[in-house]
C-alpha cells in the first residue's frame, strides 16, 4: 500500500469514491450526475448541458460558470471500520474547497496542484455513509483577496494571483478561458494498520554512488527498517530515523554495474525497477514500486569571450537540449486521457525533441507524463507554477502555501530521472526589470522570497540530485539578457521583427522563441463554418488569443509572399513562415554550439483548437513545424547558408563521429541548377564542421540551396531558401509521384518547396513540408488512406 494511489494495486486497502456523483451549482441551476475524477465543464458539455466551449464563440458562454460555487456528493458504503487509520485522500481538487463526511466538517483546500490527507476514522460509520465537497467560485474568491490586498501586476485578470490554481485557466495568449471547478483527481479512503512509505527515491550522489531514501509516515513508535530492491536484487534495509521534516530511511550503495540513464540521442535511457518495503520488524507493512534512470546532472557555468556558459551536462557529457515549451494539453484537463500524453510525447520523441519544458503557467504535469518522458529520454526542465506576474509573498499564508505546494510536489516528482531542473517560475523576473513589476515587500519584488530563498531551500532539502534555477529567463545582467543563462527571444514575432532577426542573436540558452500560425484545415473546419473563414472576423479572432495576433501573421506572409489568395493559403503560408522562422533560429543556434547550449521554441503543443505558436494542434494534427523539427533536430544537421559575398557549408553533429558524402546544389526557382559540388566528410563527435567556403559568380538571389549528409544507411536533409518569394515568382514545378508498394516517389521538374501531403484521414507522415530538388526525388512511406500533393506554388498568388 502506498500514495499516490496510481501506484496501488486494485485491493482492499481503500474504498474508492471516484465514479459518479450528484453536482449541483448554489443558483439553482443545474442539477446533474457529475464524473470524478473531473470538472463541472467537461461534465456539463458531456452532458449536453453546455455546448462545445471550443466551437464558434461558444467559449465566451463559460465566462459566468466561474462565479458558480458547486457542491459535490455522494452516498458510499464502509462494510467495517476495523483498521487503525481511515485517510481521506483527494489527489487533486480545483480548487477551494470544503469537505465534510456524514455533515461533519473534514477539512479545506486551497491549492489545485497538493494532494490532501486527512484522517477520518471518527466520521465514518458502518453502513451507509455520505461525503461532500463544495468547491467554491475560482473567481468570486480571488476577487475578494485582490480588493482586500492590492491588485497586483498580471496581465488580463490580475486576481488569479491569489488563487493556487493553473494559471492559464483565466486566459492566456494562446489559450481559451475557462475556469473549471472540480474534483480533478482521485479521491478514496485509505485504510491501514500502520505507517506508509511516500516519495521513496533513488539518485546518483556521485556517478559510482547511489543514494536511496524516503519518507516514513504516521509512525508508530516501533522499529522500522527499509528493504530496497534493484532489478529484484536486494541492496540493502536501512533504518527509519526522525529526520528534519518527518521520519525518514536514508541508504548508499555501489552503483556497480547498473546502467546509466542517458537523454535520448546520447546512449540508452537505462530504467531499473526499484522496490522500497517498509518493514515493523519482520512484517512488511507498506511498499513503493519506480522506475528509476539513474544519471548525475549539472549546469556548466563557465566564464568564456561571450559571457558565461549554460551547457546541462549529463553523467558528465555536454548535451546540447533541443525541444520546445509544453503548455497543458486541454483547458479542461479531465479530458485528456493517459493516450493523449503518450500520442503527444512519442510526437516529440519522433521528432528527435530531447527535453521540453514544463511551462509555470500550466501545471505540474500528470505522472504519465514524467514516466513516458523517463522511458523516451526527453528531459524535463519543471518550472513552479508561477508565470507572468506579481505573487503576493508577503502574505504569510500565501509564502507558506506556496512552499508546500513546492515541496509536495518535488517530493512526488524527484525520482524521475528525466527531470534535470527545477526553475523557479516563468518570466516573473524578467517583468521585475522590464515590465514595470514594481510592488515591494521589505525592498524587494513580490515573489521573489520564494524563487530566491524559499524555493531553493526546499530543493536543496528534498532534492539535491538536480539543480534549481530561479527563473526563466534569468542570468546575466537582466534577467533576459544574452550573456549569461537563459533567453526568451521574442523581438522577432512578439515585437514584429521578422525572422531574420534571429541570426543577430547570441543567447546562451534559448529557453522560448516561437512564431504563429494557424492549425490543420481539419482543425479549423471544428471550430469554423465556411462564412466564418475570414482571418479578422469573430470566430477567427476569438481563436487567436494574441493581441494583434492576426495582424502579425498577415504582416509575415505579406513580407515573405506579398498577396494572398484565399483563406487556405493564409492557413498554409502562415505554417510555412513558422517552419521557416524556427528553423532559421535552429540552425544559426545549433551551429554556435555550445556558446548557445540549447534552443526550446514556444511552444509543442495546444489547449484547444487555436491560431498559435504550436507545431501540433490540439486534435494532435502536425503542422508544417513538426515535420522541420524532426529535420533540423536530427543528430546530424548539414547546413548551407550566405555570409553575403560567400556561401559556407556546415555540418553540425551531436553524436558520435560519422564518415559520410555531403552533396550541395543551388537551383535558381526557375529551374536552372547554379552549382553542384559533393565533398566526403569526416564529422568529429560532438562537433561542428566546416565544410567548405565558396564564392558563386552568379547572383544567388533567386535560388535554393538544397545539402544532403548520406552516412551509411541515413540521409540528413536540409535547404535554405535565399529568393525572396516577392520579387521572384515561382514557377510551376510540374509535381509528379508514383506509388509502389509502400514507397511514395515524388518529382518535381524545378524547385518544389514546402511540398504538402493531404491524407483522408488524419495520418503522421514519414516526412512532409519538405522541398524537392529536380535532381533528387523524394521518396518516403506512402500515406494509408487517399492523398492529394501540393507546393508552395499552389498557394500563391
Ligand atoms: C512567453 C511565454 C508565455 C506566452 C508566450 C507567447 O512569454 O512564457 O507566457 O504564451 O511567450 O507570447
Amino acid at each position: 500500500m502506498s500514495y499516490p494511489k496510481t501506484q496501488l494495486n486494485e485491493d482492499d486497502n481503500m474504498i474508492d469514491l471516484c465514479g459518479k456523483w450528484k453536482v449541483t451549482d448554489d443558483g439553482g441551476e443545474f442539477k446533474f450526475e457529475g464524473t470524478v475524477p473531473g470538472t463541472v465543464q467537461g461534465d456539463l458539455v458531456n452532458l449536453k448541458l453546455m455546448p462545445h466551449p471550443y466551437i464558434g464563440e461558444n467559449e465566451k458562454l463559460f465566462r459566468r460558470l466561474e462565479e458558480k460555487s458547486w457542491e459535490y456528493s455522494k452516498d458510499f458504503e464502509v462494510k467495517k471500520l476495523d483498521k487503525r487509520y481511515y485517510d481521506l485522500v483527494i489527489e487533486g481538487i480545483d480548487t477551494l474547497a470544503e469537505v465534510y463526511i456524514n455533515g461533519a466538517f473534514v477539512g479545506k483546500c486551497e491549492d489545485m496542484f497538493i494532494g490532501y490527507r486527512f484522517p477520518v476514522k471518527d466520521l465514518l460509520k458502518t453502513g451507509k455513509n455520505t461525503i461532500r465537497v463544495k468547491i467554491l467560485s475560482p473567481i468570486k474568491v480571488p476577487k475578494t483577496l485582490e480588493r482586500n490586498y492590492g491588485k497586483l501586476y498580471a496581465g488580463e485578470e490580475s486576481a488569479r494571483v491569489y488563487i493556487r490554481k493553473a494559471q492559464y485557466s483565466y486566459g492566456w495568449d494562446w489559450g481559451a478561458r475557462i475556469a473549471t471547478s472540480g474534483i480533478w483527481k482521485n479521491i478514496y479512503i485509505e485504510e491501514r494498520d500502520d505507517a506508509y512509505l511516500e516519495g521513496s527515491t533513488a539518485y546518483l550522489e556521485d556517478i559510482n554512488t547511489v543514494k536511496v531514501t524516503g519518507y516514513v509516515r504516521a509512525v508508530g513508535d516501533r522499529d522500522y527498517t527499509v528493504k530496497v530492491l534493484v532489478d529484484k536484487k536486494e541492496i540493502g534495509q536501512f533504518q527509519v530515523r526522525a529526520g528534519f521534516n518527518g521520519y525518514l530511511f536514508e541508504g548508499k550503495f555501489e552503483r556497480g554495474n547498473l546502467e546509466l540513464w542517458y537523454p535520448k540521442g546520447y546512449g540508452k535511457s537505462a530504467l531499473h525497477n526499484f522496490e522500497f518495503k517498509l518493514f515493523d520488524g519482520e512484517k512488511e507493512i507498506s511498499s513503493e514500486k519506480k522506475r528509476i534512470g539513474l544519471r548525475t546532472v549539472k549546469i556548466i557555468q563557465e566564464k568564456d569571450a561571450e559571457g558565461e556558459s549554460f551547457i546541462f551536462e549529463i553523467n558528465g557529457r555536454r548535451i546540447f537540449a533541443k525541444g520546445a515549451d509544453w503548455i497543458p494539453s486541454d483547458n479542461i484537463l479531465s479530458w485528456l486521457k493517459d493516450e493523449d500524453y503518450y500520442m503527444l510525447l512519442n510526437m516529440a520523441a519522433d521528432a528527435n525533441i530531447n527535453m521540453l519544458r514544463v511551462w509555470g503557467g500550466g501545471i505540474y504535469e500528470n505522472e504519465k507524463f514524467y514516466e513516458k518522458c523517463d522511458e523516451l529520454g526527453i528531459t524535463v526542465w519543471q518550472d513552479f507554477m508561477f508565470a507572468c506576474a506579481e505573487y503576493p509573498d508577503n502574505l504569510e499564508w500565501f509564502r507558506e502555501l506556496a512552499g508546500k505546494e513546492a515541496r509536495y510536489n518535488v517530493i512526488k516528482l524527484r525520482y524521475h530521472p528525466s527531470i534535470v531542473l527545477w526553475c523557479g517560475n516563468n518570466e516573473n523576473n524578467w517583468g521585475f526589470e522590464e515590465w514595470n513589476y514594481n510592488h515591494r515587500h521589505n525592498g524587494e519584488h513580490l515573489g521573489n522570497v520564494l524563487y530566491l530563498q524559499d524555493f531553493p531551500k526546499i530543493c536543496a532539502e528534498e532534492d539535491p540530485s538536480r539543480p534549481y534555477w530561479p527563473s526563466s529567463p534569468y542570468g546575466g545582467s537582466m534577467a533576459n539578457s544574452d550573456e549569461a543563462g537563459d533567453r526568451h527571444v521574442w523581438n522577432v514575432w512578439s515585437n514584429w521583427v521578422d525572422y531574420k532577426g534571429y541570426l543577430a542573436d547570441k543567447s546562451r540558452f534559448v529557453s522560448e522563441f516561437g512564431f504563429q500560425s494557424a492549425p490543420d484545415p481539419k482543425t479549423v473546419d471544428f471550430f469554423a463554418k465556411k462564412s466564418e473563414k475570414e482571418i479578422f472576423g469573430d470566430v477567427m479572432v476569438r481563436h487567436n488569443k494574441q493581441v494583434e495576433g492576426p495582424e502579425r501573421i498577415m504582416k509575415f506572409i505579406h513580407n515573405h509572399f506579398g498577396s494572398v489568395k484565399n483563406f487556405d493559403s493564409i492557413i498554409y503560408l502562415s505554417q510555412i513562415n513558422q517552419a521557416e522562422a524556427i528553423k532559421t533560429g535552429v540552425d544559426h543556434w545549433r551551429e554556435r554550439k555550445y556558446r548557445t547550449a540549447g534552443t526550446l521554441y514556444w511552444q509543442l503543443n495546444d489547449s484547444w483548437p487555436v491560431f498559435s505558436w504550436s507545431s501540433v494542434d490540439y486534435f494532435k494534427r502536425p503542422k508544417g513545424l513538426y515535420y522541420y523539427t524532426k529535420r533540423f533536430y536530427a543528430e546530424l544537421l548539414p547546413l548551407v547558408k550566405n555570409d553575403g559575398d560567400e556561401l559556407r557549408v556546415i555540418v553540425v553533429n551531436d553524436s558520435e563521429m560519422v564518415e559520410g558524402r555531403l552533396e550541395l546544389e543551388l537551383w535558381t526557382l526557375s529551374g536552372k541548377k547554379l552549382v553542384e559540388k559533393s565533398y566526403d566528410v569526416r564529422i568529429p563527435s560532438d562537433s561542428v564542421l566546416n565544410v567548405d567556403n565558396f564564392k558563386v559568380s552568379e547572383s544567388i538571389e533567386e535560388s535554393i540551396g538544397f545539402v544532403r549528409l548520406k552516412a551509411g544507411s541515413k540521409v540528413f536533409e536540409n535547404h535554405e531558401v535565399f529568393a525572396n518569394f516577392r520579387r521572384t515568382k515561382l514557377e510551376d514545378p510540374h509535381i509528379a509521384f508514383e506509388k509502389s508498394g509502400n514507397t511514395l516517389t515524388i518529382k518535381a521538374e524545378k524547385p518544389a518547396l514546402g511540398v504538402r501531403i493531404t491524407t483522408e484521414r488524419d495520418e503522421i507522415l514519414e516526412d512532409n513540408f519538405f522541398a524537392i530538388s529536380p535532381d533528387h526525388p523524394k521518396q518516403i512511406k506512402a500515406p494509408k488512406s487517399d492523398f492529394k500533393i501540393f507546393s508552395m506554388y499552389d498557394f500563391l498568388k
